[in-house]
């Protein structure tokens, strides 16, 4: 079956909509970061860099770094962004452009994020580099797809049980990562846990400002929640619909995070472009060893 004009949107030059790509601009290896100005930071180690775009905030580069084709892709903030940039990097790679069907031969992307996070535990300090093995959804974006194959009910709810979680927000989400990728990345410098994916930096992330919580104490609830061992262990705004619609789409997905702030301390790291820095050349080497 075509897929519609509507529904699959390329722009004159037969690029994808939003991110400006044709299939050969993309590697299978590809790193996210947030920031649009931190694509220049991961390639600045690059061997060559052998194309550029950018459209809104999503810039992307390609090149080798130690002879390994990767490409570097800014998301943006938020879960709504890596709907798009998921479905159409998927697009680019399993959905035949010309013909507009799905290619029969799938192939997976190998995705790793490098961002920035709040640790929401005491012991895992600002300045350390964590590991998501798993996420926590609680954006709800991920519920306009079917679900049922990647979540994990029971942990899902143990933690409705445990926070007593409004049933007028989205229903919480718990997804793993490529355990591939993980035992690409892990190694004694990297703590590991669940990181929290919220749609938003304020409210949803149980900030106060100006504005009062729906639930005042939900910080204290994610943080003391604990199943079999696993901890939620951080906060931030792309992991869980990164890892989400990355297993639904049949590719490997992993979060790097840099964790800047200590949320249950109240401290932000004194060189945040450092420690970015070292996260960047820590998951470049990692991923080419
Ligand atoms: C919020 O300041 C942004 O920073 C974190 C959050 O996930 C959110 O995108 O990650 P990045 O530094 O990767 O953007």
């Amino acid at each position: 079956m075509n897929i519609q004009n509507s529904e699959l949107i390329l722009n004159p030059d037969g690029s994808i909509y939003h991110l400006n790509l044709r299939p050969e601009h993309i590697a299978t290896d590809i790193i996210f970061v947030g920031d649009q100005d931190r694509v220049d930071k991961v390639t600045q180690h690059f061997d060559s860099i052998e194309f550029t775009t950018q459209k809104r905030e999503f810039k992307t580069s390609t090149g080798y770094y130690k002879g390994k084709r990767l490409s570097v892709i800014s998301t943006g903030i938020g879960p709504d962004n890596i709907d798009i940039v998921i479905n159409e990097l998927d697009a680019l790679v399993n959905i035949d452009l010309e013909t507009r069907q799905v290619k029969e031969k799938h192939t997976a992307l190998h995705i790793t994020r490098i961002g920035t996070s709040g640790s929401l535990q005491h012991d895992i300090p600002v300045d350390s580099f964590l590991l998501s093995s798993h996420s926590l959804d609680i954006n709800g974006m991920l519920h306009a797809y079917q679900i049922e194959d990647i979540s994990n009910p029971e942990i899902e709810e143990a933690f409705v049980a445990h926070t007593q979680w409004s049933s007028k927000k989205a229903y919480p989400i718990i997804i793993e990562n490529s355990k591939e990728l993980e035992t690409k990345l892990f190694s004694e410098q990297t703590y590991k846990g669940i990181t929290a994916t919220a749609g938003g930096f304020y409210g949803p992330q149980g900030r106060v400002l100006r504005l009062p919580l729906q639930d005042p104490n939900i910080n204290k609830k994610i943080d003391s929640f604990n199943y079999n061992g696993n901890r939620i262990t951080n906060l931030e705004m792309e992991t869980s619909a990164i890892y989400g619609l990355s297993k639904l789409l049949g590719h490997h997905a992993c979060s790097m995070n840099a964790i800047l702030a200590n949320r249950a301390i109240g401290t932000f790291s004194a060189n945040p472009k450092q420690l970015v820095e070292k996260l960047i050349i820590y998951t470049l080497d990692k991923l080419v060893e």
